[in-house]
């Protein structure tokens, strides 16, 4: 497989509700998409970074400057047997996974697409449904909260994440377990707390949660192992699991007993798979998360979500719980059920508007082949 071109977009789109976390709230998307072509077919990459550094390290700024000066001369007009050889090839550039993930993503889309199969497959997935779960940011008030989850209790999700900060965290989720019950509950605080609050967390232990996601520091991986023995409730790993080797440490100190994957911030499906086999073989539960993707990063995580051992609902959700339209048609819905079907045409499988892609298109720019000579 060949890439001869590759388009860079800086997209944006209103999201349909605000989405507040522990580190701020957003009312509209800012995300690039990377479009490769070659051999007559075009791949898409969805890139997860956002205008801020605040979920992780990179930015759409980062994330254009490292793919048009350092990752785009690596790929194009190179020849590769498999889009696995993607990840290897960009070895040389330390870091910056979600710049490189949405260039493999898009390739391995290409590779799909060029051989006629669902990503699912070429990605060694088996399901034709995956789980869906849903992620409730914080709200104004305890009311709102509860009006929200009964709404997403209704519609079938199968799983409730709601997030936490100091000051929103016992409390909710006390108001939750009354309200509803013995539901599949589950709270992610987005590293909003340190090891001094662990008795203060230990609290959650009586409400049987499923999992606490990433309750301490972004690249803490110790204090997560001294918190997750003094907790009854299993951690779950995001933000600090940056690479299967941030992870292969973080599994032997006991940090964790579950692990969200996003290829976004591993460095995309090749490095997903790896991650996944390395949690199957040490019988840690993985599922997908989710970065408040379209339906073009929201149909990448769909068709990885059906590798075996994301055996926990994930962050994938209808479309229009974000954006109305979304970019691509139809857009994705949950069954009552609380699952989606994979799609099961070539490559992501879904047709994408470009009427209106192009209108959510605030830059582009199209790389070639000719960039190669300035590989630094
Ligand atoms: O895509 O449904 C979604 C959002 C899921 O909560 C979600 N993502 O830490 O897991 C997480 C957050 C990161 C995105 S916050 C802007
Ligand atoms: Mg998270």
């Amino acid at each position: 497989m060949r890439i001869d071109r590759l388009e860079l977009r800086l997209l944006k789109l209103p999201l349909v509700h605000f989405f507040e976390t522990s580190f701020g709230r957003i009312d509209e998307k800012h995300f690039i998409l990377v479009r490769v072509d070659g051999e007559g077919a075009s791949g898409y990459g969805e890139c997860v970074a956002e205008l801020d550094p605040y979920y992780s390290s990179e930015t759409n700024d980062t994330v254009w400057h490292i793919i048009a000066d350092f990752v785009a001369p690596r790929v194009l007009g190179t020849e590769f047997g498999h889009p696995r050889d993607v990840f290897p090839a960009l070895k040389a550039i330390r870091g910056h996974n979600m710049a490189k993930a949405a260039v493999e993503m898009a390739a391995w889309d290409l590779f799909a697409r060029l051989r006629g199969e669902p990503l699912a497959r070429v990605l060694g997935g088996a399901r034709d449904r995956i789980a869906s779960g849903v992620s409730v940011g914080i709200q104004p008030t305890i009311d709102d909260l509860l009006l929200k989850v009964e709404r997403e209790l209704a519609a079938g999700y199968r799983r409730i994440k709601i997030k936490i900060k100091p000051g929103w965290d016992v409390h909710p989720v006390e108001a939750l377990r009354a309200r509803f019950g013995p539901i599949p509950l589950m709270v992610d605080a987005n590293a909003a707390y340190t090891i001094d609050d662990a008795d203060h967390l230990a609290q959650l232990d009586a409400f049987g949660l499923m999992m606490i996601e990433q309750p301490l520091d972004y690249d803490d991986v110790a204090d997560h192992a001294t918190l997750q023995r003094r907790l009854k409730t299993p951690i779950c790993l995001d933000e600090s699991i940056k690479t299967v080797g941030i992870a292969r440490e973080a599994i032997a100190a006991g940090a964790c007993r579950i692990i969200n994957i996003k290829p976004g911030r591993i460095g995309g499906f090749g490095e997903s798979i790896r991650l996944h086999d390395l949690c199957a073989s040490h019988g840690i539960p993985v599922w997908h998360g989710g970065m408040l993707e379209s339906g073009i990063g929201r149909a990448a995580n769909i068709h990885l979500s059906t590798l075996p051992n994301f055996s926990l609902p994930g962050d994938v959700a209808a479309s229009r719980r974000y954006f109305d339209p979304d970019l691509i048609e139809p857009p994705i819905e949950v069954a009552a059920d609380g699952t989606i079907p994979v799609p099961t045409g070539p490559g992501l499988g879904v047709t994408i508007c470009e009427d209106r892609v192009d209108a959510a298109t605030l830059k582009r720019t199209s790389l070639d082949a000719s960039l190669k000579a300035g590989v630094r």
